[in-house]
């Protein structure tokens, strides 16, 4: 993906810290380390119904690593200028997605299960719900 998406902070792939060995796969992320962020929450999301798409929002302080450990889905990135598309399908490869961004995450297969792991505690005040919006002030940075 050759798109540069992000004016804060731009969105790209991490290649996780891999520890497999002949019992198994352990892949590592460490807060400050191997993201650029203090790591505050995490929630997964499993069980997407065919065709459903998650996200259709921005977030104005958040940063977060989105990891597929399991199946595949695609998060769809925008900052207002650009957008750029990238597939999730493996454990050992997270996609970071800094503040500023408006993102869609689309085509999970149905045994798709996502990991984020967030800078943030849960804040409502930090989402742009209104596209319009967030690309009236992304525009502005
Ligand atoms: C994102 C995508 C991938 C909480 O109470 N605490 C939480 O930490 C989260 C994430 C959600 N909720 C509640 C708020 C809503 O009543 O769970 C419900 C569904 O949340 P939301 O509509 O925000 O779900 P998504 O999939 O649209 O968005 C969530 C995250 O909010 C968002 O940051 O990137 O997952």
């Amino acid at each position: 993906m050759s798109t540069t998406v992000g004016r804060v902070d731009p969105c790209r792939l991490i290649d996780l810290p891999d520890h497999s060995d002949d019992r198994g796969g352990l892949t590592v992320v460490e807060g400050g380390r191997d993201v650029p962020f203090e790591i505050r929450r995490v929630y997964y999301i499993h069980g997407v119904p065919d065709g459903a798409a998650r996200g259709a929002h921005g977030h104005r302080r958040l940063r977060q690593l989105i990891v597929a450990l399991h199946g595949a889905f695609d998060v769809v990135v925008d900052d207002g200028h650009a957008s750029a598309r990238f597939r999730l399908d493996s454990p050992g490869r997270g996609l970071y997605v800094g503040p500023m961004i408006w993102r869609d995450m689309v085509d999970f297969t149905p045994d798709a299960v996502g990991l984020w792991l967030v800078s943030e505690l849960y804040d409502p005040a930090d989402y742009y719900r209104d596209y319009a919006e967030f690309r009236r002030d992304a525009r502005a940075l």
